[in-house]
């Protein structure tokens, strides 16, 4: 039966392949998908920023621990991903912002509104306004979701905002997310939107989006 904190504990060692095989095991169990995301992964994901935080983990193993998340998440995209509309809801630019590396928070969220229907462009992290501009105009996506975790590229987003409302771009929804973001900051910079979490976020890509499906 499955233990979820000793697969928090698991994914905090960074045991990538142990984890992908709890991550199975939980799912051939009957559990559901949703519930094994957040208490198997992003639990043990959350210890692993406490120890980050008080210097009890360094970079070298929340890379690891990283990477077994992936891991994790490589098992779970598929029933995520299931469902989907057959027919696009509209297209979403995924990105992290520049100078920020982090993207599995951004990552489940691509996953999830692709589960939802969305055709997801993901530009990747470590973006700047240009690159998400030029990807709007690309693919003519009606929402631009940026993704921060880190205070001081968390700015950023806000010049993304400015520069994309000087472009005749008026109609593209922005929705913002990531762990330092608030709903506060999200209205101060002039966004759309704010997801605390991936299903929020799609669920505000479904109430933005501005062409009816
Ligand atoms: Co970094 N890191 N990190 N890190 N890291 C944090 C963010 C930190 C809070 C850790 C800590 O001190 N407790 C801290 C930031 C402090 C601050 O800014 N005040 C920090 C730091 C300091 C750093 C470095 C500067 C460390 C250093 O080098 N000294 C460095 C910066 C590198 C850079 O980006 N330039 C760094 C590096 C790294 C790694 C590379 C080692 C690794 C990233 C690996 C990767 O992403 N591929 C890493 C990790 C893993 C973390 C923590 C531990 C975990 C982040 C994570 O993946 N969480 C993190 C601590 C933490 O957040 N508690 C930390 C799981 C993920 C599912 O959650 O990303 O929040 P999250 O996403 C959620 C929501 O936020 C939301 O939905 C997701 C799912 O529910 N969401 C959106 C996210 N994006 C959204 C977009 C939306 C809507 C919702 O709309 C578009």
């Amino acid at each position: 039966m499955t233990d979820y904190p000793q697969m928090n504990q698991t994914l905090y060692e960074g045991r990538a392949p142990l984890v992908k095989e709890m991550t199975e095991k939980a799912l051939a169990e009957g559990l559901n998908v949703q519930e094994v995301l957040e208490e198997g992964l992003i639990a043990g994901m959350s210890v692993v920023g406490e120890d980050f935080k008080h210097n009890r983990l360094y970079v070298p193993q929340v890379l690891i621990a990283a990477r077994a998340m992936k891991a994790g998440m490589s098992i779970l995209k598929p029933l995520l991903l299931e469902g989907g509309a057959s027919s696009s809801s509209g297209t979403v630019i995924l990105g992290t912002v520049k100078g920020d590396l982090h993207d599995i928070g951004k990552n489940l969220v691509g996953m999830m509104a692709e589960g939802a229907g969305f055709t997801v462009v993901d530009i990747g992290v470590d973006q700047s306004a240009e690159q998400f501009i030029a990807a709007v105009r690309e693919h003519n996506a009606g929402i631009l979701g940026m993704s921060a975790l880190l205070t001081t590229t968390m700015p950023y987003m806000k010049v993304v905002i400015d520069a994309l409302r000087e472009e005749p771009l008026d109609h593209v929804k922005v929705c913002v997310g990531g762990a330092p973001i608030s709903e506060m900051f999200a209205e101060e910079i002039g966004a759309d939107g704010y997801g605390a979490d991936a299903s929020r976020a799609v669920e505000l890509f479904q109430e933005l989006y501005p062409i009816p499906v």
